[in-house]
Order: C-alpha cells, then structure tokens, then sequence
C-alpha cells in the first residue's frame, strides 16, 4: 500500500531566515504531513494433509503426529481416525517453510520405516 500523503494548513508563524530560504515546500503557511499505515500484511498459509493408505500401521500415524505436530495421544488418534475413515485430514497450518519441513521430515520418517504413508501441503 503507497504512503498517504497528507496536506495540511498550518497557520503561518514567523519564520527564521534558514527556514525562509528552503525551497520544495508548499509556500508560506502549508506543510506535508506523509504518514505511513501499520504494517499488518500477512503470511501465507499452508495446510499440512495426510493422506490415508491400506499399509501404515496405526500407531505409525498416531506416533507422526504426536511427533512432529504435537499433538496429545488422543488428538492424534482422532485426526488419524479421521484420515483411515475420509482419505485425507489436516495435521496443522503452517507458513511455507514449516509446512514444506514438516511435509520433509514425515516423509523421510515413513521411508525409513518403510511405510507408504504420504504427507502433502497446500495453500489455503
Ligand atoms: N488405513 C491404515 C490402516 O488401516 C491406517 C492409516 C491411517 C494409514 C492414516 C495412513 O494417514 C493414514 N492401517
């Protein structure tokens, strides 16, 4: 967003000879005023999905995301059930470079154990 400038009248006072010999202002009686908005853009964000298979072992699934999204057993049962019964569910939201970590290190976490589980991300 461009800053906004602001033109306001100010009533002349005497001015001392260095100010009188400035040049780019608004002639006698005028000043501008340029006032910058807060910052409040925000990050974009990203889901964290887990996608179901027939192989990955339960308890595999309840273990990923007790670990790498912290959550507590029984949140983490309840998200893993909900991906074994709909095919997919969310673990988290994220900024892109946590989601793109989290989505990293699952992955190699379930190849290591020679699971088929898949993790992706998109944005929301
Ligand atoms: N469907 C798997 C089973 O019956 C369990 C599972 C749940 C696998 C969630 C992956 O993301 C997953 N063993």
């Amino acid at each position: 967003m461009p800053p906004l400038d602001v033109t306001i009248t100010v009533r002349p006072v005497r001015l001392a000879d260095d100010d009188r010999k400035r040049k780019g202002d608004g002639g006698p009686g005028t000043a501008v005023i340029t006032k910058t908005r807060p910052q409040t853009k925000r990050p974009n964000l990203y889901r964290v999905l887990l996608l179901n298979d027939d192989y990955t072992p339960m308890e595999f699934v309840v273990h990923v995301l007790e670990r790498f999204f912290n959550k507590d057993h029984e949140s983490a049962h309840r998200i893993m059930m909900h991906v074994h019964q709909h095919g997919i569910g969310e673990c988290g939201i994220f900024t892109y470079e946590v989601a793109e970590t989290k989505v990293t290190q699952v992955m190699d976490f379930a190849r290591k154990h020679q699971h088929p589980l898949q993790c992706i991300m998109e944005k929301k």
